[in-house]
């Protein structure tokens, strides 16, 4: 948009009076960003109904991405970049005496998600606004977010995360557009006097879906779509209603989007998570209806103008919700219906974990919903039957959705899609030839993959600005929106000053963040130190054990032998752990244990520092991926559906330290193997050990002496004060199988790590690979992951064309 910044001042200035009567001088920071943000929105308010406008004259076709999980980080300034105004505002500020900086502090990190799934949904609602693509979130108003995660005595403590509790700047509530939704009673079917089957409900508890919207706006480019999240409240009562019936039922429907459950790739089967899930999908579908209704578009032809995502397994209920409104309210026949629901219909599947694979109980779900649950079993009624006459009963008996008193919600959302897709090519191979390969054999035309990305406005332009003025000085600007254009910056390769200056801002960002520390833990951290990062969600299967291992060897070699030639290193650590995953917080505990070991050895010279910081999300994540030379990608080959750190680091010139695993196969394809450093096992070597039984992970420990010394450190009192938990992980990777081959992959490791410290040191070098690593990143843009949705999925319009 165009605003100068004289304007902008008057606005702001008008603005503060309006809002708080006020003059800036008086105003506290918190009251600075609430009137930055009014401001903000007035400034897309316009375009956010124009826009709409536009899709409903056009009659243009909708995307709508159903997911659990926002995980959206701060939004003013995202919001400043994509208008075009972030420049502008902040010399009006500066001017008004007001730091921009110290302003964007003030908004809460909305901590809508767990990890990737829900930062993946955060990046595609930003590219479909940026693509042009009429795409908008659809999912629930949590009013905690993901626990806020301290360490006390190393231990990691859940306390809650009340986002809202000073109100939220940029939601709307829109109670015009509140539906109900329906959960328990009775439901029977009555044949009417025409002959057909019509359900009639007893009994039902109603539950008062509320929307508020958020505006999403596309970069530069006058477009704003929509993210829907919706909050569960009591409906308006009658007057003889109790007033004790009345506190306990609002207690319980408030429940519903009370809290965003913190379990990450594990499944817990808990009622309340059940209702989240019917909650938020019958809310948009019956929205989506109730909008294309006024189109007065036949229903046979809803797939022509919806398309539903479902991220996940978590909304696959959308497809007997679907059914259940054509056929119920609409009066479709089940083919028609089922024809329409399965063209409306696409999943992404993001795990192969079989622990985190969703199975409701058969007698939960026909409580809470029986008329889903009826329509569930016609479903898979009817889907047996056919595939019994073209399959191996086999085959059909493993991929029916209801089996042993459970209904399993991938094959739910396999059956009532077109489209199933992995999240990296690895990733949908693996699908396709292990875990879903039943299904694929059934429909292997539905099945396709869309490597996931990244958006670089957040993650580079925001989070790096001083890498983003020397890539703009050297190359230009078209890749803000042509990413792929940022492989020009090859041309510099071989050259020096070039080279120097990339390494000069990544000893600034480092300096940057060495601050931070210092300023938020007391610790004092050398920049020129190898900053070697780990930032993910903790869970053994993504083997932040293999680098703590590895720290230990490297720390012991330094006690044997202090004169050892060993380039300084800062390992990085940020992580949460799922309440209820013992291990994982037994890891946690360990890591610190560590820390406090090494941080306050003075005998090793300030060589090796730990830090583990607290409560890893959005906000941090954004400051430390600038700072990182190192991007540790070590998951077990074959886990790791994709990974999208990964891609955030390698745009920021770190060097990525990988098994081959998720999307690290493609980095590597992208990089060439001289610019990424790759170890361990692979996917097929994993494979054969499970089919052949042949690991014996004692076998390392009585073999490998640096291995043996490292394990007994965990249970020899070296450690300080983590007996418990280091017994605990002794026992599991020695004793217990090691279920994640940390130990196989330990000497790999090891070498690489090595074959690292080498490379550091040669600056031009390192930074010939940083910047060929930038160099390759665009292709991970989520610009182009979301336009081979549009085009391959949703088929849905985008202005801008895939690669
Ligand atoms: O999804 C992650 C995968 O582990 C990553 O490899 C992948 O890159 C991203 C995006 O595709 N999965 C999750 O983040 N999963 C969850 O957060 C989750 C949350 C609730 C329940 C189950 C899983």
């Amino acid at each position: 948009m165009d605003l100068s910044k004289r304007k902008f001042k008057d606005d702001y200035k008008k603005m503060m009076t309006e809002v708080y009567s006020m003059d800036i001088s008086e105003a506290e920071p918190t009251e600075q960003f609430f009137v930055l943000g009014n401001l903000v929105r007035t400034y897309s308010s316009k375009n956010w109904s124009h826009t709409n406008q536009v899709y409903v004259e056009n009659k243009q076709k909708q995307t709508y991405y159903f997911s659990m999980e926002f995980l959206l980080g701060r939004m003013l300034k995202s919001n400043l970049l994509n208008l075009g105004i972030l420049n502008t505002v902040r010399d009006g500020l500066y001017d008004l005496g007001i730091d921009l900086e110290t302003i964007v502090q003030m908004e809460p990190d909305p901590g809508l998600g767990n990890g990737g799934l829900g930062r993946l949904a955060a990046c595609f609602i930003d590219s479909m606004a940026t693509s042009e693509i009429p795409g908008h979130g659809n999912g629930i108003r949590f009013k905690y977010g993901l626990f806020k995660q301290k360490f006390v005595n190393g231990y990691q403590v859940e306390l809650p995360e009340n986002w809202l509790q000073n109100g939220n700047v940029w939601e709307t509530r829109k109670m015009h557009a509140a539906v109900t939704v329906r959960l328990y009673g009775k439901v029977w079917l009555e044949k009417t006097a025409s002959g057909v089957l019509e359900p009639h409900y007893e009994g039902a508890q109603k539950v008062l879906a509320v929307p508020y919207d958020t505006a999403v706006i596309g970069y530069k480019n006058d477009v704003v779509n929509t993210l829907r999240l919706w909050s569960a409240e009591v409906p308006a009562q009658d007057e003889s209603t109790d007033y004790w019936s009345f506190i306990h039922q609002r207690n319980q429907i408030e429940s519903i989007s009370e809290v965003l459950y913190p379990d990450d790739s594990n499944y817990e089967g808990r009622l309340l998570r059940l209702k989240q899930e019917y909650f938020f999908v019958s809310a948009g579908v019956q929205s989506i209806i109730r909008h294309y209704k006024k189109m007065r578009v036949p229903m046979l032809h809803l797939a022509e103008k919806v398309a539903i995502h479902i991220n996940d397994t978590h909304p696959a209920l959308s497809v007997p919700e679907l059914m259940r409104i054509l056929l119920d309210e609409e009066k479709m026949d089940w083919e028609h219906a089922w024809n329409v629901t399965v063209n409306v219909m696409s999943y992404t599947n993001h795990t192969i974990m079989s622990e985190a694979l969703e199975k409701w109980p058969i007698d939960m779900i026909s409580t809470l919903l029986p008329r889903i649950y009826q329509i569930i079993c016609e479903i898979d009624r009817r889907f047996t039957m056919k595939m019994s006459t073209l399959f191996d009963p086999s085959i059909v008996e493993r991929t029916r959705i209801i089996e042993c008193g459970h209904v399993k919600m991938a094959h739910l959302a396999i059956i009532g899609s077109h489209s199933i897709n992995g999240v990296a090519q690895l990733h949908t191979t693996i699908l396709k030839e292990k875990v879903l390969h039943d299904f694929y054999l059934i429909y292997p035309s539905k099945f396709n993959n869309k490597t996931n990305g990244i958006t670089q406005r957040r993650w580079l332009m925001l989070a790096n600005e001083p890498l983003c003025n020397l890539i703009n000085r050297k190359i230009g600007n078209d890749w803000e929106t042509t990413p792929t254009e940022l492989k020009m910056l090859k041309a510099f390769r071989d050259d020096e000053k070039t080279l120097i200056e990339l390494a000069k801002i990544k000893h600034q960002n480092k300096e940057r963040f060495a601050k931070h520390i210092q300023k938020t833990m007391g610790l004092v951290l050398n920049p020129d130190a190898i900053f070697d990062v780990q930032i993910k969600r903790l869970h053994a299967y993504k083997r932040q054990l293999l680098n703590l291992l590895h720290i230990l060897s490297l720390y012991f070699q330094l006690k044997d032998h202090p004169e050892a030639d060993l380039h300084p290193r800062v390992f990085i650590f940020g992580a949460k752990a799922a309440p209820s995953y013992t291990y994982a917080k037994q890891i946690i505990k360990l890591i610190n244990s560590v820390a406090d070991l090494i941080n306050q050895d003075t005998t090793i010279k300030e060589k090796l520092k730990i830090v583990f910081v607290e409560n890893y999300g959005v906000s941090l994540a954004e400051k430390i991926i600038p700072a990182a030379d190192i991007s540790e990608q070590i998951s077990l080959a074959s886990k790791e559906a994709s990974g999208t750190s990964n891609m955030k680091l390698m745009l920021n010139g770190a060097i990525t330290l990988a098994t081959l695993d998720g999307a690290n196969v493609e980095i590597r394809d992208r990089v060439g193997s001289n610019n990424i450093i790759i170890f361990g096992l692979r996917e097929e070597e994993v494979y054969q050990y499970y089919h052949d039984g042949s690991y014996h992970s004692k076998s390392y420990y009585d073999r490998n002496p640096v291995l043996r010394r490292v394990l007994n450190a965990l249970i020899d009192g070296t450690i300080p004060d983590a007996e418990a938990e280091g017994r605990s992980v002794f026992d599991s990777l020695v004793y217990y199988g090691d279920e994640y081959f940390v130990l196989r992959d330990f000497d790999a490791y090891s070498a690489a790590q090595k074959q690292i410290d080498q490379l550091y040191r040669d600056t031009l070098k390192w930074q010939r690979m940083a910047l060929i690593n930038i160099a390759g990143a665009g292709t991970f843009s989520s610009d182009y992951t979301v336009q081979q949705y549009a085009s391959q999925i949703w088929d849905v319009f985008s202005r801008i064309r895939d690669i």
